[in-house]
């Protein structure tokens, strides 16, 4: 890391005699100290934030040394960045944490509670990782439903924004990335521990589903990736084609038909004949 490099740095020969900094690092030490800018720099300006977040994280990948004076450097121009570019600038060492299990579990019972409070009727799953078990997670996924939204109901957008307006309310979300109608993207964190320490600030998204679209939804969102691209292959092999919204059967022309009903996880894997598998083993 620059801060603890005891000196200035002055050439790129100079940063290359310090552990983890390359040719190729070395270089760019050069270019940014003679033009007082980086083209890569200039170009992550430029990109929307999920691009250049992805762009950061390959960064880090050349060296933690020139990840860093990237960091900083964006940070004295934070005023040119998009509000959703502060936001993953302002948490990027908390976003690149892994959530442990325990924490997931209590941010769960905070989200589930707050949403009961609101409507009982409310049904809301926690997914990815964590619906798997998994002993720590990159971030929170929540899908939403309500009996009364469903594909055929008009749009009800006030399900979504009372949910996401009552968790800013108990100081549970903390910032917004996006907000639309459906899907909410944004940042979390845990009340301070018994000891007033701070827990890191966590990536939420937040998803409004139609209920009859709900376990379609509820199967993609809690994966694996794998898991999912194995069971659509199985599917199809069935004369089924299986997406994040529906599940519908192939013509022998090759058409998809109509949405098939399902009521649960289960409902799918009974269609394409597969026996139920927990969503531990889901991995593959
Ligand atoms: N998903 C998918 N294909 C993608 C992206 C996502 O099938 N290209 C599904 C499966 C994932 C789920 O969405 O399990 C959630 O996406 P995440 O990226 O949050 O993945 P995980 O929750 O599984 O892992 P992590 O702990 O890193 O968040
Ligand atoms: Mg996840």
């Amino acid at each position: 890391m620059i801060s603890r490099y005891p000196s200035k740095i002055r050439s790129g020969a100079e940063a290359k005699k310090l552990d983890g900094v390359g040719a190729k690092i070395a270089e760019k030490i050069d270019e940014f100290l003679s033009t007082g800018k980086l083209r890569k720099l200039e170009k992550i300006r430029q990109d929307d934030t999920s691009a250049s977040i992805n762009l950061l994280t390959r960064v880090t990948g050349i060296g933690n040394f020139f990840f860093s004076l990237l960091l900083l450097d964006l940070r004295e121009n934070e005023h040119k960045l998009t509000h959703h570019q502060q936001i993953g600038l302002k948490y990027f060492e908390d976003f690149e944490k892994r959530i442990p299990r325990e924490e997931m579990l209590q941010m769960q019972e905070i989200v589930l509670k707050e949403v009961k409070k609101l409507d009982p009727n409310y049904i809301a799953t926690v997914c990815g990782s964590f619906r798997r078990g998994a002993e720590s997670s990159g971030d929170m996924d929540v899908l939403l439903t309500h009996p009364s939204f469903t594909s055929e109901s008009s749009k009800q957008s006030k399900l979504l924004r009372q949910v996401v307006e009552q968790l800013e309310k108990v100081h549970f979300v903390t910032d917004m990335l996006s907000k639309g109608d459906t899907k909410f993207m944004g940042v979390c964190q845990l009340p301070n521990k018994d000891d007033g320490t701070a827990y890191p600030h966590r990536r939420i998204d937040i998803r409004l589903i139609p209920k009859d679209q709900y376990y379609c939804g509820v199967l993609y969102f809690t994966g694996s990736d794998i898991f999912n691209k194995n069971m659509r292959t199985h599917a199809l092999e069935m004369g089924f084609t299986i997406n994040e919204y529906t599940i519908r059967p192939l013509g022998v022309t090759g058409v998809a038909g109509e949405a098939l009903p399902v009521e649960c996880e289960k409902d799918i894997f009974d269609y394409i004949q597969w026996k139920y598998r927990e969503p531990k083993d889901r991995s593959e």
